[in-house]
């Protein structure tokens, strides 16, 4: 089914979703990789009031039932938080609209599954850093998520997608693609595929230090690029961290480390052109400071030692994922051109290699903060 097919029921879930006033209209909204994302407006009290609805990837978030209720466990501990605070519950973090029936979620008659959020106004997510304030604040603001959910009971959320950030398992996943060559394209791409053999072991790193116990199991976001983080456009503050699929227990040097692959890269993250492809070390250390002021001390030092070598894996994981959706035939990531996972691939595999060349440097930046 194409993403439009797959969204030809939004009618029914509009109707199901307990949204105040009267429908106005909506749009296609967001440049996420996974879900569908519609920006959905209606009018109350004579003012035309916005929603965010969504369209759940169920081949990729297969649980949509208990992803929903780890979403509305989490935002109710934060918001509990936030009102303890004294900051605003509406704005500072995802508030759930439920379906008539009291339901996080709606399932359509062709098997969809929608669910609806509060939007937050007056607040804006970037695909790209242009100001590095703006980086700093999603920095500070994926530090203080992390940080709010350090007393959260971990035991309550499910595992929306199992192995999420086991690279090496995903490493094993990639050697099958290989194997299989499904589209017959293994050997367009053999430099990129030795790049990422040559790499097996740094990416087993941190894996290995938390099964030492070195580096503790925390509850992370797992998906932190930089746009889903909301700015408030009137104080430049970031206000608000969405996209909560996958909150989850995971490595905090892991939410530190796909920031810094998404945000800290001076090119785009489909960018052609890989002589544009390099890690910015101002913004490497602008988003260190940053998270470890918004952890307020939380992290241990084996953490903060590993910071470098987070953004390393991410970056070679990233990499590896988009080439195995190329390799198998392109059906987890979205693509909007032909070999749009391989150029995604290829500024993943450049910026590791240039990461790996500024290790000293990171290690020295990350040395200066803690
Ligand atoms: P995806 O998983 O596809 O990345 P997101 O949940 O991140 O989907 O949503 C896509 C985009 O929609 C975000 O980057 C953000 O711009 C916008 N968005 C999502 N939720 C809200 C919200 N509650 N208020 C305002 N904007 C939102
Ligand atoms: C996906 O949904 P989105 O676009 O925020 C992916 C991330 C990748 C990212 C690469 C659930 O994130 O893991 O790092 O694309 N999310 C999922 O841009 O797989
Ligand atoms: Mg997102």
């Amino acid at each position: 089914m194409t993403r439009e097919e797959y969204c030809s029921k939004i009618g029914e879930a509009i109707k199901a979703i307990d949204f105040p006033g009267e429908y106005l209209g909506h749009v296609w909204y967001g440049s996420g990789h996974i879900n569908d994302t519609f920006l959905i407006r209606f009018s109350e009290k004579e003012e035309s009031k916005k929603y965010i609805l969504q369209r759940m990837n169920h081949e990729i978030l297969k649980q949509p039932g208990q992803l929903m209720e780890n979403i509305c466990n989490i935002t109710s501990f934060l918001r509990e938080k936030i009102a303890k605070a004294g900051g605003d519950v509406n704005r500072e973090t995802l508030n759930v609209i439920y379906t008539k029936e009291g339901a996080a979620l709606f399932r359509d008659s062709i098997g969809s599954y929608w669910r609806a959020y509060q939007f937050v106004e007056d607040a804006i997510s970037y695909d790209q850093v242009s100001k590095p304030e703006d980086f700093y604040e999603s920095a500070v603001a994926f530090g203080h998520f992390q940080y709010m959910l350090k007393d959260f009971p971990a035991g309550r959320l499910y595992e929306t997608i199992p192995d999420f950030h086991n690279t090496l398992l995903r490493f094993r996943v990639f050697q099958k693609a290989i194997a299989g060559d499904l589209q017959g394209r293994v050997s367009e791409v053999k430099e990129e595929i030795d790049f990422l053999l040559r790499r097996e072991l740094s990416m087993g790193v941190c894996a290995e230090l938390r099964a030492e116990g070195k580096l503790p199991l925390r509850v992370t976001h797992n998906d932190t690029k930089m746009n889903n983080v909301l700015i408030d456009n009137a104080t430049g503050k970031g206000i608000c961290v969405i996209d909560l699929d996958t909150v989850m227990p995971g490595l905090s040097v892991f939410d530190f480390g796909d920031s810094i692959r998404f945000g800290a890269n001076t090119a785009m993250e489909d960018e052609i052109d890989l002589s544009k492809v390099s890690l910015d070390l101002e913004l490497f250390e602008v988003y260190t400071k940053g998270f470890l002021e918004g952890c307020r001390g939380s992290l241990v030092p084996g953490e903060i030692e590993q910071l470098p070598a987070g953004a390393v894996i991410m970056t070679l994981e990233c990499g590896m994922r988009f080439l195995t959706d190329y390799l198998q035939g392109d059906h987890y990531f979205r693509i909007h051109r032909e070999k749009h996972n391989l150029d995604r691939c290829r500024t993943q595999l450049a910026l590791a290699a240039d990461m790996e060349q500024k290790m000293d440097e990171m290690k020295r930046i990350v040395n200066k903060y803690r």
